[in-house]
């Protein structure tokens, strides 16, 4: 670029929308790079910061198969079946140059998503299913609580309203949005009995206490809330009143679910984005999913 003419020139032709990345690009891409400087957006950078490594892409997803741990409900109600997968074809008789399988599963099954749908508190809202929620929605900041140490003491852990308030002191406020994902240490545990922890009083594993649930879906807006374990309420929250408060709370207010994440202790509790986009399924109530983050590497 070779006068400040020329920059405003160029300026004036992008949209305002654009203009406040662009304020901060134009030294970088200027210093850099004599290419033309209207295409280092905040979306160059983005690409730019994860090659060079100052971002890292966090997959906050367990392996998919025919091992992946299931929810046990109570008897009387009716299971989600796990993982099955058939070999369609593999380079052979029934198909000589490619390889494919038949998949099965719950919706509900490994890392997925719970859509507002899933919960008859969520039933008549709008966009409350997989197929008809704004993709806007899949993406937001993280917001990271740790609370692995307490979790280790007692593994019926319920987040309170004042672990929540003790954070944001710490971290600043949730903001609207943003996806809470509560670490609790609970994917280390891979082999499926510790995972799924059932006694003959049911299964015990960390969640949310109502009240939290509330504070978060009405006083923060945030998109949902994400989990290491495999529902989103705690292991005895069959017990609770009313019956599984997180699902009934959240998806009543129009809230996701993460379940099954692992790897969140490589993530800052705040400063991460979280993508977790479910399959596009036709009035479905969840899906399995990749979950990604990217966050300072
Ligand atoms: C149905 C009933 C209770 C629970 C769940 C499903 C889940 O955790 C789920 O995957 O949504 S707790
Ligand atoms: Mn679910």
């Amino acid at each position: 670029m070779k006068s400040t003419e020329a920059v405003i020139g160029r300026i004036g032709a992008v949209s305002a929308a654009h203009f406040d990345t662009l304020l901060f690009s134009i030294t970088l891409h200027y210093a850099r790079d004599p290419s033309p400087f209207v295409t280092m957006t905040v979306l160059t950078e983005l690409i730019a910061a994860l090659d060079r490594g100052t971002l890292k892409v966090v997959d906050l997803t367990q392996p998919l198969g025919p091992d992946t741990p299931v929810i046990g409900l109570p008897p009387m109600f009716a299971p989600s079946p796990g993982v099955s997968m058939q070999v369609i074809s593999r380079y052979d008789d029934k198909g000589p140059a490619w390889y494919w399988n038949t998949l099965t599963m719950g919706e509900h099954t490994g890392t997925h998503f719970d859509a507002p749908v899933h919960w008859v508190t969520g039933k008549d809202l709008p966009g409350n299913r997989c197929d008809t929620i704004p993709p806007r929605r899949f993406i937001g900041p993280a917001c990271v609580i740790d609370v692995t140490a307490e979790v280790g003491r007692n593994e019926d852990f319920l987040l309170m309203p004042e672990h929540v308030t003790a954070w944001e002191r710490k971290n600043g406020r949730i903001p609207p949005n943003a996806w809470v994902l509560l670490r609790t240490g609970w994917s280390k545990r891979t082999d499926r009995e510790r995972f799924l922890n059932v006694t003959p009083e049911g299964p015990h594993s960390p969640g949310f206490h109502r009240s939290t649930s509330e504070l978060l879906a009405t006083e923060r807006d945030i998109l949902g809330v994400g989990v290491e374990t495999v529902g989103t309420d705690a292991g005895q929250a069959g017990r609770f009143d009313p019956p599984f408060p997180n699902h009934a709370t959240m998806h009543g207010h129009g809230k996701f679910g993460l379940a099954s994440l692992c790897n969140l202790d490589q993530l800052p509790a705040t400063g991460a984005v979280v993508i977790a986009a479910p399959l596009k399924i036709v009035d479905g109530s969840g899906s399995p999913l990749r979950v990604l983050a990217i966050a300072p590497a």
